[in-house]
């Protein structure tokens, strides 16, 4: 179904370089299967100055976020009934690909599944690492959290990250997203999440009911959307099967109900977009981590 796929080689979001070459990695193990519509190569880590320390590397990051969603939305606006593949570097990246899918279809009620141990939803007052991939889904519905803040913001941060939020466009609401293997949480998020009542989907409940079953479930709660984005990053999956990820983190989902979970979403006709995130080739042993992957994703591509 994902016959045509967008590159995204960005490392800037995470804590250290390298996963701005898992893009290639795994698509050079897709095979012919799906057609390259673009490559987007943000700027490298090197030549970036932080200026912005409560979210590093954030003007570099905005630069490389209005780009995709420059890129998604030309998919869309010329595709109007098909799906595009995105395979990221670090999850930062995601608020641009919704940005994307808002921006060409203005209407729409995006629904979002959040595939990650991670809940990514910190804001620049509420990170405790400065790391933007910690803060897509914040970006995206653009909240600030500020009530709860454990940091002050200076005023370059302060000014980047409101751009990082105009660029998101508020492409979707806190009603509309469902979580699957989160597991490592600061206090901050898990104060956000009992605040808007988000449904969440632990790796027990998920060995518990079986893949299908829960994205059977994630898919009837987000019934009232119109296009559904998928977000798939890898460190969902137990930290013993991804060591080339940059936050692995034990007790997550195992490879056989993953597959089950993308490739029943993947099955509807309202996911629009799936998102692939967070490998590092420079972090793997061998090619353990990528060839993992492209055996979830196999059949889906
Ligand atoms: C942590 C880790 N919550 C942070 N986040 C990660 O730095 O904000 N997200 N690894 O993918
Ligand atoms: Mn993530
Ligand atoms: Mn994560
Ligand atoms: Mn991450």
């Amino acid at each position: 179904k994902f016959k045509k796929m967008l590159l995204v080689e960005c490392d800037l979001g995470g804590p250290e370089a390298g996963a701005a070459l898992g893009p290639n990695a795994l698509y050079s193990l897709l095979g012919e299967n799906a057609e390259l519509v673009d490559v987007i190569r943000c700027a490298e880590i090197s030549d970036c100055h932080n200026t912005t320390p409560q979210a590093h590397n954030l003007k570099e990051i905005n630069d490389c976020l209005y780009q995709i969603s420059q890129s998604v939305s030309e998919f869309f606006k010329k595709n109007q009934n098909e799906s595009l593949g995105i395979i990221a570097g670090d999850h930062s990246t995601a608020c641009g690909s919704l940005a994307g899918l808002k921006t060409a279809n203005p209407d729409a009620r995006i629904g979002v599944i959040w595939i990650d141990a991670h809940a990514d939803i910190h804001s620049p007052y509420t990170t405790p690492s400065g790391n933007v991939h910690g803060m897509p889904i914040a970006a995206a519905v653009g909240a600030d959290h500020k009530k709860i803040a454990i940091n002050s913001i200076d005023q370059e941060t302060h000014a980047e990250w409101e751009k990082t939020k105009r660029l998101s466009q508020s492409s979707f609401t806190l009603n509309d997203l469902v979580y699957i293997g989160i597991r490592d949480l600061e206090q901050q998020e898990q104060e956000v999440l009992e605040q808007h009542n988000i449904p969440h989907y632990s790796v027990s409940s998920v060995s518990r009911l079986g893949g299908t079953e829960v994205a059977t479930a994630a898919l009837k709660y987000l019934e009232h959307c119109s296009s559904i984005y998928v977000s798939f990053d890898i460190d969902s999956l137990d930290a013993e099967l991804v060591p080339g990820t940059g936050t692995p983190v034990t007790d997550g989902l195992d490879a056989f109900n993953t597959m089950k979970i993308i490739s029943t979403l993947a099955a509807s006709d309202k996911v629009k977009l799936l998102e692939v995130v967070e490998i590092n080739p420079l972090l793997d042993q061998g090619n353990k981590t990528t060839e993992l992957v492209a055996r979830i994703l196999e059949g889906v591509f």
